[in-house]
């Protein structure tokens, strides 16, 4: 008996006959399929199934990136109850970099190999819509051929609203200053019950997605992400992959799908137990089933762990990020990661995990090591 007639049979043994089916005709999954998926305690055989989704996108590949993080400020009005990293204004562990600060933090690394800079910060009430393009001009000043990949969907609505300009007109001048793509943050749960809980404050799941969808038909590519492991239902769950393929349908402007693993320590949801491996791998694997149209799903080794998103690339992950030099937000949260990976230690996970490591840039060009 060969491997695939072992998994066939682990499916029928997991009564997932009907979804294998469509899974191997590339038929899309329903919201129900979706559903069973995150209620099977088969993990073998829904391994199987985003494996093969997996490597139909990708074959054996899997995607690094040599890329430094910078977090300008943690100054939020939004306080979400799931992130320990904002901080009102005024508060004593409040700060906010100047354009100069960030520009320094990129001529600290000038020497290094570094293919993109990963911007995120707070929703501040107080910096001008300049301050955002100025940090952009710095950084393609100092380092001209670095790919700027800035602001979440939810900063963006901010800044447009900051400047008094429409999502266009900001994402223009963005553009215009240097923004390459946006990442995927932000997205958290699409769902209101949700968002009226945790983030109240936060731009509706609609409204982000219209923001994405506007930097898409200007030519701007982003990532999308969903925060799991709080409160949420798996229903919720797969709504929210729903609405993100649906608008990927319209689009074809999203790169990466990166499910968040939720770190609750010094949040205001200390009480909620950290995800275990299993729930981790599963987010992965149904992510890839359901997600039928993104390239790329990504185990974010930070938030994951080296070893479980190792293990990802098996069950439906092609993509590790990357280096991630400094990165604040998990780590606020009690990651216990380390602040950086060398190129070496990545090659080697994803050789440990038998795949080929594929060094990229943010727009999954391969580069030459
Ligand atoms: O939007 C906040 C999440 C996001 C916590 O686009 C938390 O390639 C876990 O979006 N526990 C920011 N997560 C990070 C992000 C990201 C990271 C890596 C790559 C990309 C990409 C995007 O972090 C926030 C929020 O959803 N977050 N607090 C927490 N306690």
């Amino acid at each position: 008996m060969n491997d695939t007639s072992i998994m066939e049979q682990a499916v029928a043994g997991a009564g997932l006959e009907d979804i294998y089916e469509k899974v191997r005709d590339g038929v899309r999954l329903s919201m129900e399929d979706g559903v069973r998926l995150f209620k099977t305690s088969a993990l073998p055989a829904l391994g199987f199934m985003a494996n093969m989704v997996r490597e139909r996108f990708n074959q054996n590949d899997a995607f690094y990136i040599y890329n430094q993080h910078v977090n300008y400020s943690n100054v939020c009005t939004n306080l979400c109850k799931f992130c320990a990293f904002g901080r009102e204004s005024g508060h004593d562990q409040a700060y906010c970099m100047s354009v100069e600060e960030i520009a320094d933090k990129i001529r600290e690394r000038l020497d290094e190999p570094i293919r993109e800079v990963h911007i995120v910060g707070g929703i501040h009430p107080d910096l001008p819509y300049s301050y955002y393009l100025d940090m952009l001009r710095a950084i393609k000043e100092v380092r001209p051929d670095i790919h700027i990949q800035a602001f979440t969907c939810v900063e963006i609505a901010h800044i447009a609203e900051v400047g008094g300009k429409s999502w266009e007109e900001a994402l223009q001048d963005l553009v215009d200053a240097g923004l390459g793509s946006i990442p995927g943050g932000g997205a958290e749960v699409f769902s209101p019950r949700i968002r009226e809980k945790l983030c109240p404050e936060k731009l509706p799941g609609d409204k982000w997605i219209e923001v994405a969808k506007t930097a898409h038909s200007m030519g701007i590519k982003s990532n999308a992400t969903m925060l799991y492991g709080h409160i949420e239902t798996v229903e919720e769950r797969v709504e929210h992959f729903m609405a993100l393929r649906e608008a990927q349908d319209e689009t074809g402007g999203f790169m990466c799908f990166i499910p968040l693993a939720f770190h609750p320590k010094n949040t205001g949801l200390e009480d909620v137990a950290p995800t275990s491996g299993i729930e981790d791998i599963r987010n992965i694997a149904v992510s890839r089933l359901m997600l039928d149209n993104f390239p790329h799903i990504k185990a974010y080794w930070i938030m994951l762990g080296p070893k479980i998103a190792q293990l990802a690339l098996s069950f439906g992950a092609d993509d590790l990020d990357g280096t991630v030099l400094e990165e604040k937000i998990t780590h606020m949260a009690g990651a216990d990661t380390s602040q950086a990976m060398s190129n070496r230690e990545i090659e080697h996970l994803i050789r440990g995990a038998g795949r080929v490591p594929v060094e990229r840039d943010t727009l999954y060009n391969r580069v030459a090591a």
